[in-house]
């Protein structure tokens, strides 16, 4: 129900990897949460993280995070600057994704991932740029459309004892390839309403149009720029503006968790 998570987590396919590093020299970390469930919520300790980009596309400026939040399918740029020696981990902090139909929380960790190891001459680290090259956000919809991840309790079926799977579905229905769930005339910008009607925070990622979050029910402060996955918190719903200025063609849209999705928490969409 919470989809499977591992019981390692592995950097770079490596278990605890060694990070080496110099006081003062800044390194750029390209985070990709690679994990088929598992929310990562990274720190590393006795360090900011300068976040410069998400999902591929810069931040408008450098944003320092105590903590990093990836749900699986997210990326971020990170700049690391260690200013002097030591070993730090760097961690996943437990993180909760709400919980299941019975109740039972999920969340596990904190896991350690890396070990930075930071020794040698002190370099100066270089400023970081004060701006970076950001894409603007579109800056109005012209139309709305809304969509929802469902999970639902599985149970007997009518008296002959069979358990009945729990079912798994983007607006009542699971994924069938040869169905327009969505249908989007080319040259819109939609702002869709994503909503989790569940206990369990569902990872929206849309393939080929990139989306800019505008609200969260959870009062998450958007990025302001195109990123492609976004949680969708427990019982909350997101708002995202997607301009489908770019591509005509069909696509899908999908819940992250690989067993979600896998299980029919999938939709297409047809832009034309
Ligand atoms: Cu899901």
């Amino acid at each position: 129900m919470f989809g499977r998570e591992g019981r390692l987590v592995l950097v770079n396919g490596q278990y605890r990897p060694v990070v080496p590093a110099a006081p003062g020299r800044a390194q750029r970390w390209r985070l990709v949460n690679g994990c088929t469930s598992r929310v990562l919520a990274v720190r590393l300790e006795g360090h900011t993280l300068q976040q410069i980009a998400q999902d591929g596309t810069f931040l408008p400026s450098p944003a320092p995070r105590q903590q990093l939040v990836l749900a699986p399918g997210n990326r971020a740029d990170v700049v690391v600057q260690p200013d002097r020696a030591g070993r730090f981990t760097l961690i996943a902090d437990p993180y909760d994704r709400g919980s299941g139909m019975g109740g039972a929380p999920a969340s596990t960790g904190p896991v350690p991932l890396a070990t930075l190891v930071v020794d040698g001459p002190a370099a100066v680290a270089p400023a970081l740029p004060a701006t970076l090259p950001a894409e603007p956000p579109p800056a109005s919809a012209t139309a709305t459309r809304s969509t929802s991840f469902r999970m639902g309790m599985g149970g007997m079926r009518g008296g002959r004892g069979d358990a009945m799977p729990m079912s798994f579905t983007v607006d009542g229905r699971a994924y069938d390839p040869d169905r327009d769930d969505q249908i989007v005339a080319a040259g819109t910008v939609e702002e869709w309403t994503v909503t989790n009607t569940g206990p369990l925070a569902h990872p929206f990622h849309l393939h080929v149009w990139p989306f800019t979050v505008v609200a969260a029910s959870d009062g998450r402060p958007p990025l302001g720029v195109p990123q492609d996955v976004v949680l969708v918190p427990p019982g909350g719903w997101v708002r995202l503006r997607i301009p489908f200025t770019t591509h005509t063609g069909r696509s899908v849209y999908h819940c992250h968790i690989l067993d979600h999705e896998d299980a029919g928490m999938m939709a297409t969409i047809t832009v034309r």
